[in-house]
């Protein structure tokens, strides 16, 4: 059965199985004609795909690798249909917002929980978890034996909660991130094509200077230089003129009112903004939020089937729809993609995928340390949500630490850091058929080698400030947050579970396109290098495979 929602301006008289290829990027928000018909056309991609459709390209997730997907199949004239396990947020709750604050968590904030599982369990050594009732809220916290996945659910994936940080790794390290890519096309084409499209702006330095709210990142520097380490501003997808106006109070305060781990109301451009809202507007990408996608098969005329539970906000599954595609891009994040082939793979419906599926998987070397300043620092009691800044010992020490906010609201003298370290562990992804599910081997031990890692910059700064470690963070007298990553890589590595573009070893027609390519470490905050790979391998298959 035809699904009529996935039809585009133009695209009528294509077949049903063909893809709708020809004119290229003409196709894109220019071949709409005019900004009423843009808008009519983006307001009708939020649908709920049919049982029985058939669709040209089936996009599994809304986060990076699969927006950007989406929005340049779109531009070069095929329909896309993506399917989203998390919700919209696109209608604000009883208190007039579509996102809570970090501050005061509640159902919006965590994906199908009775108590909340904050990153920062304790502070000055009481848990600070609460009840909250379960609902498809905005950040998992995914529990795996020896680790805490915490990502984005909805549309837009992980640009809903993620801290905006828009870093280019040095070209100089891009070797050890993705050895079979060739470093100067990245360098000279896909980064900037991703940071352009991202909506990559920097901070103005010198408002950095004196503004209230980075009182808590010029401390961080501040300690960090006197140590003689090298501190760097970074680039965002926070809108920093419209902090400016946060702080000038000339609009609703967002990264200045702790919004940013549950979403953000006002001044971060999230996927939704950006990557997507182009998409939509082409009118050939249709979203099917709470939707998820549980199995993809070879589909007995070609192309793939695929099964998917249509959620309520319990969670509780109220339909189960069977579609078909013609290609399928697996765009579920690192854990997600990952997730799905492994399961795929051993319980045969894809049993041709090679042994390299769940493999290589990393949590980037992240791990998370306070430190207590002396009451002469003291570190704003009004902290921005948005990290502006990081030092850089990566050479050296094989850290690079982000210096991040404590927004609490009041002055707590601490300075808060997450490191992303250069870890040689990785784990694995297996089926466990008694249970049902798919493990990961991960084992917190092995975030000793981060912690040292990090130490090379902690220990020197406080032996240089004479300062200690806070120990009220993540427990009771414990000093490293280990137990957690924000930047699972890995799982369908590029180059092995793949080819060099992320076409799936095994089966013509299905693709990986996000950080479950990238093995397990970018040696700086992930998103912005996802995204330049998915433009880098998005590039060649439209080419070559349409
Ligand atoms: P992702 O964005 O996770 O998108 C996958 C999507 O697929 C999600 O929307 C899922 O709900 C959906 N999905 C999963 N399984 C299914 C299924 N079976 N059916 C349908 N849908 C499904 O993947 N990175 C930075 O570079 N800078 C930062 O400042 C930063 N801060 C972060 C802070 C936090 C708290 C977190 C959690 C992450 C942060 N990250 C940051 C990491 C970054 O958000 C992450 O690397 C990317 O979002 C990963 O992009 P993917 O496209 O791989």
């Amino acid at each position: 059965m035809h699904d009529p929602t996935l039809q585009g301006p133009g695209s009528k008289g294509l077949s049903r199985r063909g893809f709708m290829v020809g004119t290229g990027s003409m196709l894109g928000l220019g071949a709409l004609g005019h900004t009423g018909t843009a808008q009519a056309a983006t307001a009708r991609t939020i649908a709920s795909i049919g049982n029985g459709a058939h669709v040209p390209v089936l996009v599994i997730g809304t986060g990076y690798g699969g927006s950007v997907a989406a929005l340049r199949l779109a531009q070069a004239g095929v329909n896309v249909h993506m399917v989203e396990m998390g919700m919209a947020w696109d209608t604000p709750g009883s208190d007039g917002k579509i996102f809570p604050r970090i501050t005061e968590p509640d159902q919006r904030s965590f994906w199908l929980r009775t108590r909340t599982k904050q990153p920062l369990s304790n502070f000055l050594g009481f848990p600070i978890d609460r009840n909250i009732p379960r609902y498809t809220g905005i950040l998992d916290a995914e529990d795996f034996s020896g680790i805490t996945v915490y990502q984005g659910r909805g549309i837009g994936g992980g640009s809903l909660v993620n801290g905006g940080m828009a870093v280019t790794p040095r070209q100089e390290h891009f070797g050890s991130i993705l050895p079979s890519v060739n470093a100067g096309e990245m360098y000279t084409t896909y980064y900037p094509r991703a940071n352009a499209t991202l909506g990559v702006n920097h901070v103005d330095p010198a408002w950095w200077e004196t503004t209230a709210c980075y009182q808590y990142a010029r401390v961080g520097r501040k300690h960090a230089q006197r140590s003689n380490f090298p501190y760097v501003l970074v680039p965002s997808v926070y809108d920093f003129e419209y902090m400016k106006q946060e702080m000038a109070g000339s609009v609703p305060k967002s990264a200045t009112d702790t919004e940013l781990l549950y979403g953000n109301n006002h001044g971060k451009k999230s996927l939704q903004k950006t990557y997507l809202a182009q998409a939509r507007a082409t009118g050939r990408v249709t979203i099917s939020p709470l939707h998820k996608v549980t199995s993809v098969v070879p589909a007995s005329g070609g192309g793939y089937t695929i099964t998917i539970e249509q959620l309520n906000t319990n969670g509780d599954v109220v339909a189960t729809k069977t579609v078909t595609a013609n290609r399928v891009f697996f765009a579920a994040g690192s854990v997600g993609t990952s997730k799905l082939l492994v399961k795929l793979k051993a319980t045969g419906a894809l049993p041709g995928l090679n042994g390299e599926i769940g493999k290589g998987w990393g949590e980037n070397g992240n791990v998370m340390c306070g430190r207590a300043n002396h009451l002469w620092d003291p570190t704003g009691s009004l902290q921005a949500t948005v990290p502006t800044g990081g030092i850089d010992n990566w050479n050296a020490g094989g850290a690079f630490a982000e210096v991040a906010p404590l927004p609490t609201g009041i002055e707590t003298w601490a300075s808060f850091y997450l490191s992303i370290t250069n870890t040689p562990q990785r784990a694995q992804f297996t089926w466990n058929a008694s249970a049902g599910r798919v493990d990961l081997n991960w084992q917190t031990s092995w975030k000793q080698t981060s912690i040292n890692m990090a130490k090379t910059i902690f220990d020197k700064i406080n032996s240089k400030e004479g300062t200690i470690y806070r120990t009220d963070l993540f427990g009771v007298y414990k000093i490293w947050g280990d137990h957690l990553t924000y930047h699972p890589l890995g799982g369908a590595v590029l180059n092995r579970a793949t080819d060099n573009y992320g076409r799936l070893h095994g089966y013509s027609g299905l693709y990986v396109i996000d950080g479950a390519l990238i093995p397990g470490n970018t040696t700086v905050n992930p998103f912005v290098t996802i995204t330049a790979l998915a433009e880098r391998n998005i590039e060649k298959i439209i080419a070559t495979d349409l």
